[in-house]
């Protein structure tokens, strides 16, 4: 399908500008629909795109970007992956059989408060924009927050850190209201959450250092999904458990995902390997948006196939 207006995918855009297309896309396609899960610390709405062709309590995919705000490749991304999505349905006869059987959930902008601040002062954050008594620094790691290894190695307990785990569990809204909605859902079968960078393809654990129950088949999907991303430019992606393949942290939400039953719960660190970092060049978006969908979609199909 044609789109009726134009949202540059090659770029990076603001807050408002996401949530505007975020509206298009759910007006253009019937599948499509804008949904709020909540709202963040500073009152932003947390909005979810669902795409669902029907059904009722089908079997779900959760799909999240820029839990770290700094991670900008992450949720430009995300809008290129919701465009592809929307626009392949009834095409690309993967895609179609995937949400002619279940639903999927893409949350594009986790921690729009630090999204925000990262346009608006400080290119470089990362944590929420919470309000931390007692301390003169500001936020919270939220991808240390989740109820998994809670407080344990990989995560500091100094606020003025960028891996402060928080006063507790849930402490952070915005990680409270996608726990909140994936508990009340209740059929969840994967969780997909995007970082960058590194070019890393990981699933738990990060709070210990020991291989989840599921290590051979979650191992050998993960390699099939990073052989799926080489096949397009060549990139490569390290496949592994958190704590071998990046380093230990506690409190990472696929560590959650997982304990909470779903089991193929992976994250991905997305280009480069350090040249940018997290300042990746507006013309690698594309490319490493489709070179991700590619892997992303690779687990997709053995969670619709299993
Ligand atoms: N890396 C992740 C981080 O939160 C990670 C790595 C992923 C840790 C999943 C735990 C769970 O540190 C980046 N770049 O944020
Ligand atoms: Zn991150």
């Amino acid at each position: 399908r044609q789109r009726s207006s134009s949202f540059d995918f090659s770029a990076y855009h603001t807050l408002d500008d996401i949530n505007e297309e975020l509206d298009h896309l759910a007006s253009e396609y019937s599948f499509v629909e804008k949904i709020q899960i909540g709202e963040s610390y500073e009152k932003r709405p947390l909005y979810v795109l669902k795409f669902s062709t029907g059904g009722s309590g089908r079997p779900a995919i959760w799909l999240d970007a820029g839990i770290h705000s700094r991670e900008w490749v992450t949720q430009a991304s995300a809008l290129w992956i919701a465009n592809k999505i929307a626009s392949d349905y009834g095409t690309d006869d993967s895609i179609t059989s995937l949400l002619d059987k279940m639903d999927l959930f893409l949350l594009p902008v986790a921690n729009p408060d630090g999204f925000v601040y990262t346009h608006t002062s400080n290119r470089m954050w990362r944590k929420t924009r919470s309000k931390i008594p007692g301390s003169i620094c500001v936020g919270v790691d939220p991808n240390r927050n989740w109820d998994a290894g809670f407080g344990g190695p990989g995560a500091s307990n100094r606020p003025c850190s960028d891996s402060y785990h928080g006063p507790s569990a849930n402490s952070e809204v915005e990680v409270k209201s996608v726990v909140d909605f994936i508990q009340n859902h209740g059929n969840f079968k994967a969780f997909l959450t995007l970082h960058s960078y590194s070019q890393l393809l990981m699933y738990p654990y990060g709070y210990k250092c020991t291989r989840p129950d599921d290590y051979a088949e979650l191992e050998s999907l993960g390699r099939a999904a990073a052989s799926s991303i080489r096949s397009l430019y060549g990139t490569t992606f390290q496949v592994g458990t958190i704590c071998k393949t990046i380093y230990q942290a506690s409190g990472g939400s696929i560590d959650w995902s997982y304990d909470n039953g779903i089991k193929y719960s992976f994250a991905f660190e997305l280009r480069d390997t350090g040249r940018y970092g997290f300042l990746l060049p507006a013309n690698q978006i594309i490319p490493a948006a489709k070179e991700t969908w590619l892997g992303l979609k690779r687990i997709m199909e053995h969670v619709r196939d299993k």
